[in-house]
């Protein structure tokens, strides 16, 4: 593929052969087992069409039972295999490398209860994310995370990347809100993990293992989600600042000021806007007359609708006065609302439309946030346009670089330089989309060597013939 990896088809893998295909065929149906060529190519590429897999099998379980009776052959055979969610993900993890069979959760998409009561839901892995918020809402409560990619992502794959998202700086991470979880192991051992309690102190809490280990670990089958409450009044600003430090100060300005009613607080700079009205059809530029360099989206939500609004709009007009916002709109309604929030959410949309794009995902301390951006720009001039946007409420930069082909000069001048650049501040290489094929190599920029061969024990005990998701998430060297 475009991103070609320079690590070797390991040997130890079986070659599929049509006595696997016919297996298959016995416990899916023929229906369950996918060859069609046009299937697999979709199934075989990425979201944004970087890293491309050689896969000649797609299988589509129905059940946990069948999960289950596929890795056990898997494992016996040595058959490697990548397990599928919605492939949304950034980072080249939900795609074959070689030949590996790829296990779609497709076709486990069903609501298995909801508490309404305490607001606990129990679904299998495969349910699309937006479709699960569509089914919570008319409940009275909304998933705890929300993402760009939420018409496609799979919960399932949602907790396999531990995905962040634009409702993390109110409801915290998915180690907080996923109460239990059902695994299938890969030597077909179900694991079940399926709690609904909120408190649950026996032993070691297993579950964690799972949420963010990218399908290396097991394949995850069901899901026990704590829904919050869903609120009545949402208010969405779309501001401006003159300069970095003044999105900063603004952060904890709103932290102070709206407290408990931040529901986001999502920053993008001027090239993400300009990107966004040239690739995004129907979006309106909110701020058309501004020169800013710096744009912040504040959303809040909570319980007064009169309440809510006045607070929102007494913030505005103080960071106005004492200018730390050059100028600013409150949505006055849900399609005004909706515009602002399509900005923000398209940029990765809109950033995969002009050619080649270089997607980094950064936790940096907030004061050095931007500096990476800046540097970059120094680095590449003219060859390529740098674009810093992100969670800033969370310390976390999506720095994209766009540039009309991949090739190995440009990636020369980003790479390793972001990630030591990013090491040598504390920082994480990847906040929230994961290491996948792309940075399973670069671990060691984000984690001390111990921790490493820690994780590698962990991927042995768990995975012994390695066959779950192999060249990703650990480097080869510990395997
Ligand atoms: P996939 O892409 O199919 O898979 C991702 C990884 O999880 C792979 O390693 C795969 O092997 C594994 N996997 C999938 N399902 C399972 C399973 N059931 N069991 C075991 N392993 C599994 N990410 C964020 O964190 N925050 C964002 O705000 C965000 N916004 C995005 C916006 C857009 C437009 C796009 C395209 C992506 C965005 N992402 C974001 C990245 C991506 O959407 C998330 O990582 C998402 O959680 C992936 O879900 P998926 O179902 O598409 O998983
Ligand atoms: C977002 O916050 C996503 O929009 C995607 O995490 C970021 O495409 C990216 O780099
Ligand atoms: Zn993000």
């Amino acid at each position: 593929g475009s991103a070609a990896t320079h690590i070797q088809r390991n040997p130890a893998y079986s070659e599929l052969n049509s006595d696997d295909v016919s297996y298959f065929k016995t416990i899916l149906g023929n229906n369950g087992v996918v060859q069609d060529e046009d299937r697999i190519a979709v199934a075989n590429v990425d979201w944004m069409g970087k890293y491309r897999g050689a896969s000649q099998l797609l299988l589509l379980p129905k059940s946990t039972v069948e999960v289950s009776k596929i890795l056990s052959y898997c494992n016996t055979r040595r058959l490697a295999v990548v397990p599928q969610g919605g492939n949304t993900g950034l980072v080249g993890g939900s795609v074959p490398v070689y030949d590996e069979v790829i296990i779609s959760l497709a076709g486990m998409d069903k609501i298995i209860s909801f508490d309404n009561v305490n607001g606990i839901l129990t679904c299998e892995a495969g349910c699309v994310l937006e479709n699960l918020s569509t089914f919570v809402e008319k409940e009275g409560f909304i998933m705890p995370l929300d993402l760009g990619a939420k018409g496609s992502c799979h919960i399932g794959g949602n907790i396999s990347t531990n995905a962040g998202g634009l409702r993390f700086i109110r409801y915290g991470s998915l180690h907080g809100n996923v109460l239990g979880l059902e695994v299938v192991l890969a030597d077909g051992t179900v694991l079940d993990m399926l709690t609904t309690l909120r408190k649950d102190n026996t032993g070691y809490d297993l579950k964690h293992l799972f949420i963010g280990s990218e399908g290396s670990l097991g394949v995850v089958t069901k899901i026990s989600v704590l829904t919050p409450a869903k609120l009545p009044s949402t208010n969405v600003a779309f501001l401006s600042c003159n300069d970095y430090t003044s999105c900063q100060k603004l952060l904890l300005a709103a932290r102070r000021n709206l407290g408990e009613i931040l529901s986001a607080f999502e920053f993008m700079d001027h090239n993400c806007i300009d990107l966004a009205m040239r690739h995004l059809e129907g979006v309106q530029n909110p701020l058309p007359a501004s020169q800013s360099k710096f744009y912040v989206l504040i959303e809040t939500t909570g319980s007064d609708e009169s309440y809510d609004k006045t607070k929102l709009e007494a913030f505005l007009l103080s960071s106005m006065e004492n200018g730390l916002v050059a100028d600013g709109v409150i949505a006055q309604d849900i399609s005004q609302a909706s515009n602002f929030w399509r900005i923000r959410e398209g940029i990765s949309e809109a950033s995969v439309k002009v050619g080649a794009v270089y997607k980094y995902d950064l936790s940096i301390p907030v004061e050095k946030l931007y500096d990476i951006v800046e540097e970059m720009r120094c680095r590449l001039g003219n060859n390529a346009e740098v674009l810093g946007y992100g969670h800033l409420g969370d310390g976390n930069l999506h720095l994209n670089i766009l540039s009309s082909k991949y090739d190995d000069n440009t990636l020369a001048q980003i790479e390793p330089f972001v990630y030591e650049w990013t090491s040598a501040q504390r920082g994480s290489i990847s906040a929230e989309h994961g290491l996948g094929l792309m940075k399973a190599e670069k671990i060691h920029y984000s984690k001390a060597p111990e921790a490493v061969q820690l994780m590698a024990s962990i991927k042995k005990l768990l995975d012994s013939n390695s066959i779950l998701n192999p060249y990703k998430v650990l480097p080869q060297s510990v395997l």
